[in-house]
């Protein structure tokens, strides 16, 4: 059993406000069901960003102005859909790179090398299964080539203000001299245009959270019944935060078996699983600012719904 989301699930349980953390989203079932949230027409980050991607890729790499061979060492991979794109047009302007994709996710990986061996045979890839930093500190910092680093996807909005300058300075302190960042941010907009992305009509968010449940039932033995749980989440345009939740609809008692823990719900009772921050572009600058880093160029959509900011 995974000991720190023992320690997680206990603490976030006990509060008084309980909470569950959106980083557990992701087992296998929950990895499917965030694709079917990228394919939501209302989940319009994914298409925004593959834009970016897609029409701003040659602009992106001459603001990077570095000598070659260079390295783009990505962040959470994924499923590598945006990615695919830069790195597309780097292979076929026959630029010298390599390509270092980090996930947590082995399974993941796999899929990833598999598909861009297929698609773009001359890409050089270096997959790397584990955490980070770990990783960054042992495959950055003993090169001398200069590297780009990508954080896409708006997974910074995952993360408070103090989190986000946190997690913003250990990539500064995995950076050499000349290394770049290249942050994917989603920004304010349209409140409506955001709660609909996050509280579809589909149910496939509501899922998401549900999943959850259902991955401490497997894992610790549980007893959550899913159907006496909802769903909830709400925009709030002034701060930029969406926060969701999973809601108990009646009073209830669920047993963790295999730690012998248990824990009541009251009828009404919010557990908040996820942050997902919207920032403008002042608050970038600010945010860049707070962890030492410059803000060089923000790349935007045509809808100005997302930007892909490189940072130095
Ligand atoms: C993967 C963290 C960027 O917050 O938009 C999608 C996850 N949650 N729908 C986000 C998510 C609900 C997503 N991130």
């Amino acid at each position: 059993m995974n000991t720190q989301f023992k320690k997680d699930l206990i603490e976030g349980l006990s509060k008084e406000q309980k909470t569950l953390s959106s980083k557990y989203f992701y087992d296998d079932a929950g990895s499917r069901i965030f694709q079917e949230i990228m394919n939501m027409p209302e989940y319009y980050l994914t298409n925004s960003e593959f834009e970016i991607l897609s029409l701003q890729a040659k602009q992106i790499i001459e603001a990077l102005n570095f000598n070659e061979p260079f390295n783009i060492i990505e962040l959470g991979a994924g499923d590598g859909f945006k990615t695919f794109k830069l790195l597309e047009y780097l292979v076929n302007n026959n630029i010298n790179f390599h390509y270092v994709p980090i996930d947590i996710s082995q399974g993941a990986m796999d899929d990833l090398t598999g598909k861009l061996k297929q698609k773009l045979p001359q890409l050089s890839i270096h997959p790397r299964v584990g955490d980070y930093f770990e990783v960054l500190s042992k495959e950055n910092m003993q090169t001398k080539i200069p590297s780009l680093l990508l954080f896409l996807g708006s997974n910074v909005g995952n993360y408070s203000k103090n989190e986000a300058v946190s997690l913003m300075q250990l990539f500064n302190s995995n950076m050499k001299q000349g290394d770049k960042l290249l942050l994917g941010v989603d920004l304010k907009k349209n409140p409506i245009t955001i709660q609909n992305a996050y509280f579809d009509k589909h149910g496939i968010t509501k899922r998401f959270n549900i999943n959850l449940l259902l991955r401490i039932n497997r894992e610790f033995d549980a007893d959550f019944k899913i159907d006496d749980f909802d769903f909830y989440c709400h925009y709030n345009p002034i701060n930029g935060e969406v926060r969701s939740y999973i809601v108990s609809l009646r009073n209830q008692k669920v047993e963790l078996k295999k730690i012998n823990e248990s824990f009541d719900f009251t009828y009404d009772e919010l557990i908040w699983t996820e942050l997902s921050k919207k920032y403008s572009l002042k608050g970038i600058e600010e945010l860049a600012k707070d962890s030492n880093f410059k803000v060089e160029n923000h790349f935007l959509d045509c809808k100005h719904y997302f930007t892909d900011t490189l940072l130095i």
